[in-house]
């Protein structure tokens, strides 16, 4: 089949819906949950503002627009090498940069809602996605990997969402191990349903929050908050995970789309 075919038919089953477009991100607002740092880091991303322009008013009889506030690392997002130390240094890996045919590609999903729902502190280990693999299949060379939790079933409530109590947050996320095996299978990115890549305890790791330490330092990219993941099978969808084009950018909020085969 020749690339002008494929893309006639995947036209096509857009248009008849044998292919679905699942949305895979959250609702951006002044409620959306953000992340807090520890007290020892003063400045966290701030909450979110629409703020009206217009909308049919004496300011714009016609016409109805808005301004944002919006931090880069703000509800389903996008972390781009350069948001972390270990990828200070890759001329593409910031949000203007990164070369757009890396974020078309197919997507593992990893379900792991059974094991969350028992234990917010989840961790996804390089064993366990192994016993993945040889069920569904091999993770291959510029793919996407996707942990479900259905932690989005939380977003409406920042304080469910974040899951803290006095020892920090609570929430799912991989292994340093997990993350060094799927770098070892060239993944293009990793994504998790939480705050961020990483597990809410992952300040304790060695390193530090693998997920951004590890992904980063090899050029590679993350997604945070991803919704509806439980619309995707396990292999077979398509996932376009794009940044806005800022410049400079460490990230970016992101529509994250997936194309589905119709069951
Ligand atoms: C800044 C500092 C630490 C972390 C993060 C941001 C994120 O999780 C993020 O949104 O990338 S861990
Ligand atoms: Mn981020």
């Amino acid at each position: 089949m020749t690339a002008a075919n494929v893309l006639q038919s995947l036209g096509a089953m857009l248009l008849s819906g044998g292919i679905e477009v699942v949305d895979c991100s959250g609702t951006l607002g002044p409620d959306t949950p953000l992340l807090k740092l520890p007290p020892d880091f003063a400045k966290d991303t701030p909450k979110i503002e629409i703020h009206r322009i217009s909308e049919y008013d004496q300011d714009g009889p016609f016409w109805a627009w808005n301004w944002l506030k919006l931090g880069e690392h703000s509800g389903t997002h996008f972390d781009a090498p350069h948001h972390w130390i270990t990828g200070r240094d890759y001329a593409d890996g910031y949000t203007d940069t990164i070369p757009m045919q890396n974020l078309v590609a197919p997507v593992n999903v990893i379900d792991c809602s059974a094991e969350v729902a028992k234990n917010p502190d989840f961790l996804l280990s390089a064993e366990m996605v192994k016993a993945w693999e040889a069920k569904h299949g091999a993770i291959n060379p510029g793919e996407w990997v996707v942990l479900r939790s259905d932690w989005d079933t939380r977003s409406h409530d920042e304080a469910l969402y974040l899951n803290a109590d006095d020892t920090g947050p609570h929430s799912p996320g991989p292994t340093v191990d997990c993350i060094e095996y799927l770098l070892s299978k060239g993944i293009v990115g990793w994504g998790n349903q939480c705050i961020g890549t990483d597990a809410g305890q992952a300040g304790g790791m060695t390193p530090p929050y693998p997920a951004h330490n590890l992904l980063h330092k090899a050029n590679r990219y993350g997604l945070a908050s991803l919704a509806n993941l439980g619309k995707l099978p396990a292999k077979g969808a398509i996932l376009i995970a794009a940044p806005l084009k800022i410049k400079n950018g460490t990230g970016s909020p992101i529509r994250a789309l997936a194309l589905v085969p119709k069951a």
